[in-house]
């Protein structure tokens, strides 16, 4: 098998400058991109995967989660630049953080590896970033997203969820538990990721409301992922979001009372609400 997907041009798309590469026809941007795939047992969906992705971003890095199949072998057939990370422990938590710590561009893209995601949407996610915001939050249920692989369980707890984390944290999601997100790397500095498994979007989303970081929704179609099936076990993970909820509903508690017993933590004023 042997399909190099990158277009023999790539990285070659910059300005005059040397600056700006164009990534639509409206659009040129300077920043780096990191896409951040993490892969378990997904060699049958990953000519998916990279079929889609723009061929203006940085770099690919494949966070392997032990895989037995040949996803590893898969994706470096499919992009020779790709950055493969063996991660140490266990889960997608683990998997991404440790992918995000081997990101070198000033933007990170989090895309699945089950076809689920469609890296022409990557586009919009960094659009919204130069144009101000901190973090781009997928969404299947804003205006214009949508999803073909929720099962009527997962769609309902993860109303559910939501809508707790919106009423805790003030926030204002229409989803939570979505794995396609983008954000500039100065974001990990404030979220100081700390968790293993599937809670890892909850606590990122959590996280940047608590930072006072600026969000954006960005209306995206979640597909049916093509082989193989999901990791997810949906009410051992819906517990696990909800204690991570609850740990940071009481964080902020705990961080809210010592405050009011100490003025010299009035220097972290503004970073909690
Ligand atoms: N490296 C790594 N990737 C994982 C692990 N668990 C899940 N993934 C990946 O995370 C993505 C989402 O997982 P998936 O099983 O599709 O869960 P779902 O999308 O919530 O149904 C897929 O690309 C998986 O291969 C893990 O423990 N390690
Ligand atoms: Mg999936």
């Amino acid at each position: 098998m042997s399909f190099d997907l990158r277009p023999a041009t790539s990285g070659q798309h910059t300005s005059a400058a040397g600056k700006y590469r164009p990534i639509s026809t409206h659009l040129a941007i300077a920043p780096p991109v990191s896409v951040v795939i993490p892969a378990m047992n997904e060699a049958e969906n990953l000519p998916y995967v990279f079929k889609t992705l723009p061929d203006w971003i940085h770099e690919v890095v494949l966070v392997d989660g032990n895989s037995t199949d040949n996803t590893v072998e898969v994706a470096r057939e499919l992009w020779p630049d790709v950055k493969v990370v063996e991660q140490r422990g266990k889960g997608k938590g683990d998997a991404l953080i440790t992918g995000f710590n081997a990101c070198t561009g000033d933007i990170i893209v989090m895309v699945d590896a089950d076809g689920s995601a469609d890296g022409n949407e990557i586009v919009s996610y960094v659009s919204a970033l130069v144009s101000g915001a901190d973090f781009a939050k997928g969404s299947r249920f804003a205006n214009g997203g949508g999803t073909d692989d929720m099962t009527f369980i997962r769609k309902l707890g993860n109303w559910a969820l939501c809508t707790t984390v919106n009423r805790k944290f003030g926030a204002r999601y229409t989803d939570l538990c979505y794995g396609y997100n983008a954000f500039w790397r100065h974001c990990l500095d404030k979220i100081d990721l700390d968790c293993t498994g599937f809670e890892v979007e909850t606590l990122m989303n959590i996280r940047v409301v608590k930072a006072g970081l600026k969000v954006q929704e960005i209306p995206s179609h979640e597909y049916l992922r093509i082989h193989g099936t999901s990791n997810l076990r949906a009410v051992r993970d819906g517990i696990r979001v909800l204690k991570v909820i609850l740990r940071e509903r009481s964080n902020r508690r705990a961080l809210r009372n010592r405050r009011h017993r100490s003025p010299m933590l009035d220097s972290v004023r503004g970073e909690v609400s």
